[in-house]
């Protein structure tokens, strides 16, 4: 990269703040240790899939510690979708580690977890370091989605860094990932091999946290971006007053970019996947729902409108939630026959004649294209790729048939006119906001701080998010409290818990009082794009979910 825009040269130089245990004594700290950890279900599983690192205490750290440690040689990998802040978890880590003896050395594997298997990387030097700098985007080493689950790819990655010399890996990745880093981090220690594993929380998607993790990076500064996004077409749809919007938002299963978007841009509508499970909403009583709302409008002459619709929704519906594990199963068990076949006809008639009859008739009621997204090919976690479902799509073509059936038994008047939008890349590489270039930076620092005091099997953590950086409290979380068992690709495996929104939670109570008025009425809110320069309560402000999670 050679040219370099203004704003990209004037944040190279921003420092971010530091909690301040690590302000004083760098990363010179005091371990304090819990008492002993459970996981948040399925313990007795959980534990006999985990031995060796089942258990831990949780970890926080204090001023006061050790004031030198040996030099350490460090692998980090970034791992899945792209979040803004990774480039400044890998500086934080490499600044820590030079201040902790400066002759540590910190090793980029490149494109994902494969780098490590394949041993593929560079030697992140201070020059590499600081072109990246408060930079969005992984490009400094790339990502990938290889899982790392076998035990030959257990040895090369032992193999590969035992070469190098290396002494702990860092896996930035969400919960997928950190399960990898679990299942790793077991096994070095079931093999006695002397290699650390430490994972850091990523993830635009918000969806890994829990009582310790308060949230993932990347979260603030994607929610923002498609924030800034969705004012401007509410105030497009206000100006031009004849466009329905539908946007479909990133976020995978977990609504919370949805929720939080709505917060910050209160749009006419919005669909929350986890409000729709519990309310065992079908397809149908959906397209409902917008139609009223859609006619309701028509009758004070506003024909325009703003629906958000997060993209994992598809998987809430409970009887596409049964369709696509039944799809799973049976793709799971047929994957090389179904992979052979080389006509779409052919898929389809494999599919229909051995699904059972509730999910066969859903399918068969779905257009030929959502058809065919539903049958590509999962992720290499087994997920299904809920991006490329066009849901909006679906949905903008179900509401419209019922308001022409309305609106020819004469009971509605005024036109459906839409657009359809997905936001989901366009946020997941914008320059960090000041809060995830700071908590990123302090992730880094907190991975070197477990790794200088010989922890392995660790999340590092950073709370108190919702004060200023100064108040924030760094630590580890045993990546094993964070697991349960989950069906994946047909089989019970421990995983990582998704954090779905919880109906009970302060945002979702918040948005549940607002959003009456916000279908009625225009009540648009602008956020306008992330200022990285300016007064603290626009530059500074964490996202709602976080402010209202945190009262
Ligand atoms: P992870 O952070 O869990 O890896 O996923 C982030 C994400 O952006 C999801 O919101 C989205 O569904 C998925 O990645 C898209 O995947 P891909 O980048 O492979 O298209």
């Amino acid at each position: 990269m050679t040219a370099q825009s203004p704003l990209h040269k004037a944040r190279a130089s921003y420092q971010p703040r530091l909690p301040a245990v690590f302000a004083g004594n760098g990363p010179f700290v005091a371990i304090q240790e819990s008492g002993k950890t459970e996981s948040v279900a399925d313990q007795e599983a959980i534990c006999a899939a985990f031995p060796h690192t089942y258990g831990l205490p949780l970890i926080t750290f204090d001023t006061g510690g050790a004031s030198e440690f040996p030099a350490v040689k460090v692998a980090v990998v970034l791992s899945g979708g792209q979040a803004p802040g990774g480039h400044n978890v890998i500086s934080g880590l490499y600044d820590a580690l030079k201040a902790i003896n400066e002759n540590s050395e910190l090793y980029g594997f490149l494109g994902g977890p494969s780098g490590l298997t394949d041993n593929h990387y560079k030697v992140l030097t201070g020059d590499v370091i600081d072109a990246y700098r408060n930079t969005g985007g992984f490009d400094i080493i790339g990502s990938g989605r290889t899982k790392l689950e076998t035990p030959e790819q257990f040895e090369k990655v032992a193999e590969n860094c035992r070469a190098l010399g290396i002494q702990a890996v860092v896996i930035i990745g969400g919960d997928d990932s950190n399960t990898n880093a679990c299942v790793l981090a077991e096994y070095f220690l079931n093999k006695n091999l002397g290699i650390q594993v430490i994972g850091c929380p990523k993830t635009i998607d918000g969806d890994l946290k829990n009582e310790q993790i308060e949230t993932s990076f990347g979260f603030d500064t994607a929610t923002k971006v498609y924030s800034e996004l969705i004012g401007n077409i509410e105030r497009d749809a206000n100006s031009a007053k004849k466009y329905w919007h539908f946007i479909k938002l990133m976020g995978r299963s977990a609504s919370h970019i949805a929720l939080e978007c709505a917060l910050q841009t209160h749009p006419t509508i919005t669909i929350i996947s986890e409000e729709v499970a519990a309310n065992n909403q079908t397809l149908q009583q959906m397209a409902q729902y917008i139609a009223t709302v859609v006619a309701d409008r028509a009758k004070a002459g506003m024909d325009f409108g703003v629906v958000l619709v997060p993209e994992g929704l598809i998987e809430f519906i409970p009887e596409m939630k049964a369709l696509i594990a039944e799809l799973n199963e049976l793709l799971a068990e047929n994957d090389a026959y179904f992979k052979s076949l080389e006509y779409t006809d052919d898929k389809l008639q494999f599919v229909n004649s051995h699904l059972g009859a509730g999910p066969s008739q859903t399918f068969s009621s779905l257009p030929g294209d959502i058809q065919l997204q539903l049958l590509m090919d999962r992720d290499p976690h087994g997920n299904v790729q809920v991006s490329r479902i066009e849901t909006e799509k679906l949905l903008i073509d179900m509401t419209g048939d019922l308001l022409r059936e309305w609106h020819a038994k004469g009971n509605v008047s005024g036109k459906f006119s839409t657009q359809s939008h997905f936001f989901g890349y366009e946020g997941r590489c914008a320059a960090p906001s000041n809060f995830d270039a700071d908590y990123c930076y302090s992730l880094g620092y907190a991975a070197a701080c477990l790794i200088a005091n010989e922890k392995t099997g660790y999340m590092a953590a950073v709370k108190n998010l919702s004060q200023p950086a100064g108040e924030w409290s760094p630590g580890g979380v045993p990546l094993t409290m964070m697991m349960n068992m989950e069906r994946r690709k047909g089989k019970d495996h421990p995983v990582i818990k998704k954090a779905l929104v919880n109906l009970e939670g302060a945002p979702f109570k918040r948005f549940a009082t607002e959003r009456g008025k916000w279908a009625n009425g225009n009540e648009f809110v602008f956020p306008g794009p992330i200022q990285y320069f300016g007064p603290p309560e626009v530059c500074d402000r964490p996202t709602m979910t976080l402010e209202l999670e945190s009262r």
